[in-house]
């Protein structure tokens, strides 16, 4: 039972500590994006309240429907984040180009990508969603961000974290010492060390995958997912289907209990597999934080944190979750591409 009391911002401090060479700019960054989305958790708990249920009738660079609580959130975020002087520059899943940092502001040597609010279209129906953020270190010369600086593989992220609006609110991040979960204490609007030191089960007994798909799949998912129905994971229980529909709350749950996560492209037209979800606000964040908690994250092909990025909004299959599941799916999957590959 873990006893101390922890606030966020002295685990930023103490973690701080193992860097001598820490400026503390980048705990100042961490604690402004603390900030921000107790902003957003206040509003997300009464969005049921407030004049936000509803769209906007706007549509994001994706032909999205963007509802209110979107944009607050999008908004939010860079006005938290504009002025600390940490960042050279933002980009946000819902803004088509990068985000300058205001002239008028000092730009510091971080990148923040993120996407303000994930599962937005779950807010109706108060279905738990969430926040998803990456920082890289810029890598350019110059004061100001540029799209290269945002471009870069997920294996130079410097630190990774999701907030999930659920039945609390959780915070959870590395930064490449491990995960860590903080609960949001409403009462006196501090986040509080709640799950220390995360670690994900080697094997899960869950599977989350949109089944309503099934015939958009590759073989090699199809197989995989006909493999699980009626067996045992090596947990020793029968493997469960879970899918809430919203990334950051599918993710939290197999993080914790252990299983599998798949949006794998639609092959709909196999000479043109489509992907769905982005790789620098939403694969490469949760694949740093997973492969952080012991877990694996990959295409099926290729390990998501090595993918070069060539887009802002670059969509890649998602396969995350236990290291045991995903290398499971992985065989499934090369086995039939190469299958095909043999039989062509
Ligand atoms: P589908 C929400 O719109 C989202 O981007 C993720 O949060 C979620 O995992 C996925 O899409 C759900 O997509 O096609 O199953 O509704």
């Amino acid at each position: 039972m873990n006893t101390r009391i922890v606030t966020i911002a002295r685990h930023l401090v103490d973690q701080e500590k193992n860097f001598p060479e820490a400026t503390g700019e980048f705990t100042s960054l961490m604690w402004d994006l603390t900030i921000a989305f107790k902003i957003i958790s206040k509003e997300v708990n009464r969005a049921g309240l407030a004049q936000y249920l509803g769209l906007t009738g706007e549509e994001n660079v994706h032909g999205e429907k963007l509802q209110k609580l979107d944009v607050f959130a999008h908004e939010t975020i860079f006005r938290a984040m504009d002025h600390g002087g940490h960042l050279c520059v933002m980009a946000s899943e819902e803004d088509p180009g990068i985000i300058a940092i205001p002239s008028k502001f000092k730009k510091g040597k971080y990148v923040l990508l993120y996407d303000p609010l994930d599962g937005s279209s779950n807010i109706d129906v108060n279905v738990s969603i969430g926040s998803i953020f990456s920082i890289l270190r810029k890598r350019t010369s110059g004061p100001d961000g540029t799209l290269d600086d945002c471009l870069q593989p997920g294996t130079e992220q410097v630190a990774a974290g999701y907030v999930v609006y659920g039945s609390s609110t959780m915070l959870v991040y590395t930064t490449c010492q491990g995960v860590n979960g903080f609960t949001l204490d409403p009462e006196i609007g501090e986040f509080l060390l709640s799950h220390p030191h995360i670690k994900t089960p080697e094997y899960g007994s869950i599977y989350s995958i949109n089944e309503g798909y099934s015939a958009e799949w590759d073989s090699g998912t199809q197989q995989y997912i006909h493999s699980l129905k009626g067996q045992k994971s090596p947990q020793g229980k029968a493997y469960s289907m879970r899918y809430i529909g919203s990334l950051v709350a599918d993710f939290h749950r197999n993080l914790l209990q252990g299983g599998i996560f798949l949006y794998p492209a639609s092959c709909k037209d196999p000479t043109k597999p489509k992907p769905k979800l982005r790789l620098l606000y939403e694969a490469n964040p949760l694949s740093l934080i997973v492969e952080q908690a012991g877990g694996r994250s990959s295409t099926g092909a290729q390990r998501i944190l090595e993918i070069v990025p060539t887009s802002l909004h670059q969509r890649v299959p998602l396969v995350l979750g236990s290291a045991g599941d995903v290398l499971t799916y992985e065989k499934f999957f090369q086995g039939a591409a190469s299958g095909i590959a043999r039989s062509a």
